[in-house]
């Protein structure tokens, strides 16, 4: 997983209703939305319930240490969305024990390794990289029109790519999955075949010849700029979750509204929905 720079999130909190109206012409829905069709759930009932639960964002300072404006722009992004967010005043230890001290229903917490959220009710524990790729994937349809039956290229296949590609198969998306490592695609493929009974989940070998036969693109690689102009289709539709961003500048441009790239925001509103979903379904 690529640490995030301040630079890569300094922008997104003036930034979130511009971003918001963005992924609506992108995909006909908001960011919540997205997030909300990520996680199955109707979003009126998201929003008949959100203030019910309060989340507090606790900074870490292990392993290489806090990055500026990280729980900030975490806490806005859960505010943008309509919840109850904020930071605790302490890091760590002291942190969590001010969150339980004070009442909050969840926490959202990330060190080197993971992003977690932790509804401390339920006991449920989402995970960024999961809840990333499920709302790209959820984009991805959207862009589509729908992904059933689509034919649909899933580059990389670690946690991000994995969690897109069984989101996709489970709305009926035909999945060809291409990793530097075979054995992650395979690992992949065993998965989702498995828990879909479908054989309709393939190996790719080759950038390129993937590329050229697919219109439909979950872009889940931490390698900068692989999909080039020179591999653009006009009819191209590219979701992607990749920090460095892995579509090139001449190849974002040709793409236009037909690219979504963010670093934080749809991770972190699937978490959010995530957090209300079993809430919602303990409470049916
Ligand atoms: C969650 C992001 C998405 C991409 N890479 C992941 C990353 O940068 N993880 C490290 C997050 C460290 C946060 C730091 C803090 O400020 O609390 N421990």
């Amino acid at each position: 997983m690529t640490r995030l720079q301040p630079d890569d999130i300094c922008h997104i909190t003036p930034s979130l209703a511009d971003y918001n109206r963005n992924l609506e012409i992108k995909t006909g829905r908001s960011l919540l939305g997205i997030a909300c069709h990520a996680c199955g759930m109707d979003e009126k009932a998201f929003k008949n319930r959100q203030l019910d639960k309060s989340i507090c964002v606790v900074p870490v300072t292990a392993g290489l240490g806090i990055i500026s404006r990280f729980s900030d722009t975490v806490a806005a992004i859960l505010t943008f969305l309509g919840c109850r967010a904020a930071v605790a005043d302490q890091p760590d230890v002291a942190g969590v024990a001010h969150a339980f001290a004070i009442g909050y229903d969840a926490l959202m917490m990330a060190d080197d390794n993971r992003f977690m959220a932790i509804d401390l009710h339920a006991r449920q524990v989402i995970d960024n990289a999961d809840a990333t790729g499920r709302g790209f994937a959820a984009a991805l349809d959207l862009m589509a029109g729908g992904i059933r039956g689509r034919d649909v290229l899933v580059l990389g296949c670690g946690p991000v790519g994995a969690a897109g590609a069984d989101l996709l198969a489970s709305l009926g998306a035909r999945v060809a999955l291409l990793d530097k490592d075979r054995r992650a695609a395979e690992w992949v493929k065993e998965t989702v075949s498995g828990r879909y009974r479908t054989t309709d989940i393939t190996i790719e070998e080759d950038l390129e010849t993937a590329l050229s036969g697919h219109r439909f693109i979950l872009e889940a690689t931490p390698v900068p700029d692989i999909i080039t102009g020179t591999l653009v289709s006009p009819d191209m539709r590219v979701a992607a979750p990749g920090v460095p961003l892995g579509v090139s500048a001449e190849a974002a441009a040709m793409l236009g509204p037909h690219l979504v790239h963010d670093t934080l925001e749809i991770g972190v509103a699937v978490m959010a929905v995530s957090l209300f979903c079993e809430s919602i379904r303990i409470n049916r």
